[in-house]
């Protein structure tokens, strides 16, 4: 029986102990699950969608009571080992099936990723395929180190239809991520409806950087990037930039303007000339019943408000604003997330995430302030940024990021003074003032992606570029069966 071996996962597992043999899928392979519930059956349902099409099997997903009989895939629950936490799973793989336990269901569905990942890639290709379909024989338990794990795409500078995010989102599933924050709103666009301000869109998210013709989505197209999440065990965070960043809302209505004046839409990429009228009680009737109409379509617990380059704010303005608006956040029970401005307030909301990207100084004084760090440093973890001067996309500001560069970092070895207690873990963000195609974004995020991945997954000791390089490389053939759009770059030994 041909396998893909075990030593090719990303993120590399906790522990692999290989055996000898393999498990070959079949006709008659059916997938069991145990607790007999809805959502289980759902977890088994999404790996048989995966595998169905490529290898041309059935795949009948079922519960059972006790182990299945020899020959099937068994997904379980039952008498999982509590200590591999919330996410981890240990798959143990025979020559007479294979058994897949976890304390938790999205540990079940991170497990799902390790084994599709150890089948030849044919089998997620979108025609049947000849086989065989080997899973090789051996167990692994795993637990990732970092408890979120995402990226972001930016929707507002130029905007990405549902299906083209719950691509990207299930691209993200393959390589365990469990956060997608998108950022909805910025000077160019406001992307999200909320129906007590309905110009934010009709008017806010009718163009886009260039003057494209931009768009929005509405709470049910929002409400379905949710539960297509949701069903990947992955949490939407999403963002309004306040209170810069904000010309797309201050041009829908007048009335968030100091001088009661909108300006006009803007299709350029300049930041920080835009700021709410921070001493206005309309700014914050308009803050409240953003933050609640979104709250109640963000099952996640985090609403994040920018905060970034409010150039045209003052910082006691500023502070001013964020004394209030961290209030209709803790109203609806959510916790606040914002760029690494927020180290510019004098408290935070308990449960506060802040968003490293940038500024150290402002970093330390949230820690010191009580809250915890994501870490996305712009020049290591932004996938807007070119691999080199020779690749076509992106911007170079905060320096050229090669697959390389991107892989050899750690989160907590960034930030002076901060440990890796303080740290939630990591965040790359893809941000969109050049980038107009799906195509683009895949370039921009494969192969880097899988390397964030693998930081906020993997174990830092032994993580070293020679040997991910390989591992890297062997995923060719199924980024290729998956049709994904990536950088072909000579620095990795691609299969
Ligand atoms: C900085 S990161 C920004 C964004 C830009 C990005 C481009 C951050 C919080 N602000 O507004 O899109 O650089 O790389």
């Amino acid at each position: 029986m041909t396998t893909n071996g075990m030593s090719n996962l990303v993120p590399a597992p906790v522990s692999v102990v290989p055996k000898d043999g393999s498990f070959g899928l079949s006709a008659t392979t059916r997938i069991y699950v145990e607790p007999n519930t809805p959502e289980l059956l759902a977890v088994g349902q999404y790996l048989a969608d995966k595998l169905k099409v490529g290898t041309g099997f059935p795949l009948p997903v079922a519960a059972t009571a006790g182990a299945p009989c020899a020959g099937n895939l068994y997904l379980t629950t039952v008498d999982a080992d509590a200590s591999l936490g919330a996410e981890g799973y240990q798959l143990d793989i025979g020559s007479d099936g294979v058994r897949l336990r976890a304390p938790q269901p999205a540990g079940l569905f991170r497990g799902l990723q390790t084994l599709r990942q150890l089948l030849p890639a044919s089998a997620e290709m979108s025609s049947v395929q000849s086989g065989p379909f080997g899973l090789p024989a051996g167990t692994i338990r795993d637990f990732p180190r970092f408890a979120w794990r995402g990226t972001m795409l930016d929707v507002a500078r130029h905007f990405f239809t549902v299906s083209d995010v719950q691509r990207l989102i299930d691209l993200a599933a393959l390589y365990k991520l469990n956060t997608f924050h998108l950022h909805l709103s910025d000077d160019q666009g406001f992307r999200i409806a909320i129906d007590s301000w309905p110009n934010l869109t009709t008017k806010g998210g009718s163009t886009a950087v260039g003057g494209g013709a931009g768009g929005f989505y509405s709470k049910a197209d929002y409400s379905a990037l949710v539960s297509y999440a949701a069903a990947r065990y992955i949490t939407i965070v999403p963002e309004i930039d306040l209170p810069g960043h904000t010309n797309a809302a201050l041009a829908s209505y007048a009335e968030l303007n100091c001088n009661n004046t909108a300006p006009n839409l803007r299709t350029d990429t300049d930041v920080g000339y835009s700021s709410l009228c921070t001493r206005s009680d309309t700014t914050y009737r308009f803050v409240n019943d953003v933050v609640r109409e979104l709250a109640a379509i963000t099952p996640g617990s985090y609403v994040h408000l920018g905060g970034d380059e409010a150039k045209a704010t003052t910082v006691e303005d500023f502070q001013y604003f964020f004394g209030k608006a961290q209030t209709s956040v803790t109203a609806v029970n959510k916790r606040l997330i914002g760029w690494d401005a927020l180290g510019q307030l004098t408290s935070l909301p308990a449960g506060t995430v802040v968003q490293f990207w940038t500024s150290g100084d402002h970093a330390r004084t949230a820690v010191s302030l009580g809250a915890k760090l994501l870490m996305s440093p712009a020049n290591k973890a932004y996938l807007d940024m070119q691999y080199d001067k020779t690749t076509p996309l992106g911007q170079h500001w905060a320096g050229y990021i090669n697959e390389q560069t991107g892989y050899e970092w750690d989160p907590a070895t960034i930030v002076d003074g901060v440990s890796e207690a303080n740290i939630v873990g990591i965040e790359a963000p893809l941000w969109t003032e050049y980038l107009t195609k799906p195509a683009d974004l895949e370039y921009m995020m494969f192969p880097r992606l899988p390397g964030y991945a693998e930081i906020g997954w993997s174990k830092a000791e032994g993580r070293n570029w020679n040997e991910y390089k390989v591992r890297i490389g062997a995923h060719g053939p199924r980024l290729r069966a998956l049709k994904v759009n990536f950088y072909q770059s000579s620095a990795i030994p691609w299969l």
